[in-house]
Order: structure tokens, then C-alpha cells, then sequence
């Protein structure tokens, strides 16, 4: 425990974002990627930790460090950009992580975006360890609607099937509104995601009925036996498998990235992180016509609260990040003196 971290009871203390921010920075250098890399991965992973995503915070900063020292990814990776069309931008991320591959093609993508009125963004070669929202929330920040879809690992039995191809494949939506954050929506495709089960696993927890069968394919409640040998079911049926076959077409096949089945960890031990694609699609709402579309979406959404709706998408995560950035990020003491061991 350090001076500036006041604890909050025996086993967890609060940090600033800032602070947890330089101290992932750090921890990422240390075990291998660039200083870029590692700004990215870290403003990524302080955020999901301060909104309370906990499955895609502090949570995966292991995986991410067995990940770096197998050598399956490549912590320096610098993306190549191409400019292939009036909409349509590519990014191979060199075998990298896809944030820093977004971030290369951010500008480039947004002035297509605002002159055409809608641009791709097309990523191969990369992989995604981290929650989709932050990749699409700033969009909508400045005016934009955005759409990205990830493809994971095979772990997900399509609807009908007797043994797991697709991944939890998220897919993650943001659009501005005018008068509040703009409305988020991010969930996997599986009916539940993996790093949740993981969670469960660690506690000692059951997985709600329906999430998942066991090595035999039979229905379990045990996360355990969905992570040894078993797998997870997709959302809703037909129709959460229908959404996760659409994200493995749009994330790989479009991309030139890897289907969820297409790779193989087994000669590095260590390696956790799916090595696939990813694919974005942001659209100029200013090229509408009629009222201005924050407008039209407030209007949604003043509509779903009048006939009794409590939460929108998106409204915990933004409760979460106010009450972090007024009295600080809570995290579980261990977890904070692991990352200054790794850190130092
Ligand atoms: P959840 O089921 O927890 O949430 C899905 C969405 O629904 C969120 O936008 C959430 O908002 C919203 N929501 C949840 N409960 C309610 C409710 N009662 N009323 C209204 N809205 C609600 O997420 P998942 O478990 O499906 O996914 C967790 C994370 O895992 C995601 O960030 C996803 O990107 C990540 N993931 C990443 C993968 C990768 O390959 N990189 C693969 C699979 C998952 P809120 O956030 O405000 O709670
Ligand atoms: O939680 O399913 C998941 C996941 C897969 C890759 C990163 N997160």
C-alpha cells in the first residue's frame, strides 16, 4: 500500500484514474511494450476499472503479461494504415494489440467519416483483450455514430450445434445525444462473457441457468466446468447465434483477420489474447436530414423512460465512473501491491 492510496477497508484501497492510468503505463513497459503501446492499453484498462467493468479492468492485466512474455503478440507492433477508399480505411496491427491499430487510424477515418457521411475501419492482424465501449464512446462524444463488432476465441456452441467455433464476440454501439453521455451499449454475443465466468470461477460463484454446458455438453451451472473442457451458449438462442456468426463475418472475413477458430495457442504457453479482427463503422449524423439526431435521440430516450424505464445501457457504467473520479477507483488492495511489484 502506498501513501496515496487511503484504504477503504482491510482488502481494498482508492487510487485517482491518473495515478492508476501511469501505474498500468508502467507495468505495460515493463514487460515489453512500447511507451505508445502501453499509453492505450492503459487508458483503456484504468477506464474500465474506474466505470466498474471489472471483467475487462485490472482483472486482465495477467493475461495480458503472460500474453507479452509467450511472444504470441507483439508489444511494439507499429500499424500500417491504408487509405483503400472514399470510405474504407485498413489497418494491419502487425500482430499488435487493436487499440493502439484504432488509434493510428482514428484522424483518417473520422475526416472520411464527416466527408462522406460514413467510413470503415477495417483492423486485421490484431488482438483485442479489453471491453468494445471504449472504442466506440468517444465518437458519439464528438458527434458521431459508431458500431465496432470484435471476434474472440472459440468457446461458443452455435445454436444447434454440439460443440463450440464461434467466440463471445462482442458488439458495441454509441450514439450522441443531447442532453446527457451519449447512449453505450457493449455486451457479448455469448450469453455470458468469458472474463465473467472467469470471475465466477475465482469466487467460488454458480453461473445463472442457461450460460453454458459442460465437457460432455450438458447444461451446467458450474464455471469451472464450463473453463475445463466445456463451453459457453449464445444469448437468446438462434438469435444471439445469428449476431455472433454476423460478428465473426464482419470481424474476419471482412477484415482479413483470423476466424475465432483460426488460431492456436498451444505453441505459446502463456498466450491469452484472441488473434483476429475487428471492424468499425462510423456514420455523420449531421448528414440527416430533418432535426438534428441528438435531438431525436433524446427524444427515444425521454420516450423508454416515460413508459417506465429505470436504466439505459450505459447509465451503471456512468454512475460508476462520477462516483470514481469524485472519491477515487476502488481496487482490491492485493491486486494494487501485485501491479507495483510488476511496475517497479
Ligand atoms: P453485460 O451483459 O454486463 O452488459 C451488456 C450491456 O447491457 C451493457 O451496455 C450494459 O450497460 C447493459 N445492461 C446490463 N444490464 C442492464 C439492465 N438491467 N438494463 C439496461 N441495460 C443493461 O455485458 P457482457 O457481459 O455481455 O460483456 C461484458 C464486457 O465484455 C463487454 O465490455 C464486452 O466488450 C467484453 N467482451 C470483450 C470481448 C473481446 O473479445 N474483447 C469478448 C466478449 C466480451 P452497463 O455497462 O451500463 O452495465
Ligand atoms: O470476456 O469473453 C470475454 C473476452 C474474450 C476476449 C476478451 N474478453
Amino acid at each position: 500500500m502506498s501513501a496515496q492510496s487511503p484504504t477503504v477497508d482491510n482488502a481494498s484501497a482508492l487510487i485517482g484514474f491518473d495515478e492508476l492510468v501511469g501505474l498500468l503505463h508502467a507495468v505495460f513497459v515493463k514487460h515489453g511494450t512500447s511507451p505508445q503501446v502501453a499509453a492505450t492499453l492503459a487508458h483503456n484498462c484504468a477506464s474500465a476499472e474506474r466505470d466498474g467493468a471489472h471483467s475487462h479492468g485490472i482483472f486482465r492485466i495477467p493475461g495480458y503479461l503472460s500474453t507479452l512474455a509467450s511472444g504470441w503478440v507483439d508489444g511494439q507492433a507499429l500499424p500500417v494504415v491504408t487509405d483503400v477508399a472514399s470510405g474504407f480505411v485498413r489497418v494491419d496491427a502487425g500482430n499488435g494489440f487493436a487499440q493502439p491499430a484504432l488509434a493510428a487510424a482514428r484522424d483518417v477515418l473520422v475526416t472520411k467519416a464527416r466527408s462522406a457521411g460514413i467510413a470503415l475501419l477495417a483492423i486485421h492482424n490484431s488482438h483485442h483483450f479489453a471491453a468494445l465501449w471504449p472504442d466506440v464512446e468517444p465518437f458519439a462524444e464528438e458527434g458521431l455514430v459508431a458500431l465496432s463488432v470484435v471476434n474472440s476465441m472459440t468457446c461458443v456452441v452455435p445454436h444447434g450445434a454440439d460443440r463450440p467455433l464461434f467466440g463471445t464476440n462482442p458488439i458495441a454501439f454509441a450514439a450522441p445525444r443531447a442532453d446527457g453521455p451519449p447512449i453505450v451499449f457493449d455486451l457479448a454475443t455469448s450469453a455470458i462473457a468469458h472474463g465473467d465466468v472467469q470471475i465466477a470461477a475465482r469466487k467460488g460463484e454458480r453461473l445463472p441457468p442457461g450460460m453454458g454446458v459442460d465437457s460432455l455438453g450438458q447444461p451446467t451451472t458450474d464455471p469451472r466446468a464450463v473453463l475445463e473442457g466445456g463451453a459457453l451458449l449464445p444469448f437468446g438462442g438462434h438469435k444471439g447465434s445469428a449476431l455472433s456468426m454476423m460478428v465473426e463475418l464482419l470481424a474476419a472475413a471482412l477484415t482479413g483477420g483470423h476466424f475465432s477458430f483460426e488460431f492456436n495457442w498451444a505453441d505459446h504457453p502463456g498466450a491469452r489474447t484472441p488473434w483476429t479482427g475487428q471492424l468499425l463503422i462510423v456514420i455523420d449524423p449531421s448528414k440527416t436530414a430533418g432535426q438534428s439526431f441528438a435531438e431525436r435521440s433524446q427524444e427515444l430516450v425521454r420516450q423508454m423512460h416515460a413508459v417506465g424505464l429505470r436504466r439505459l445501457p450505459g447509465d451503471r457504467r456512468h454512475r460508476t465512473r462520477a462516483k470514481s473520479l469524485e472519491e477515487g477507483i476502488v481496487v482490491e488492495l492485493d491486486a494494487l501491491n501485485q501491479l507495483r511489484d510488476w511496475a517497479s
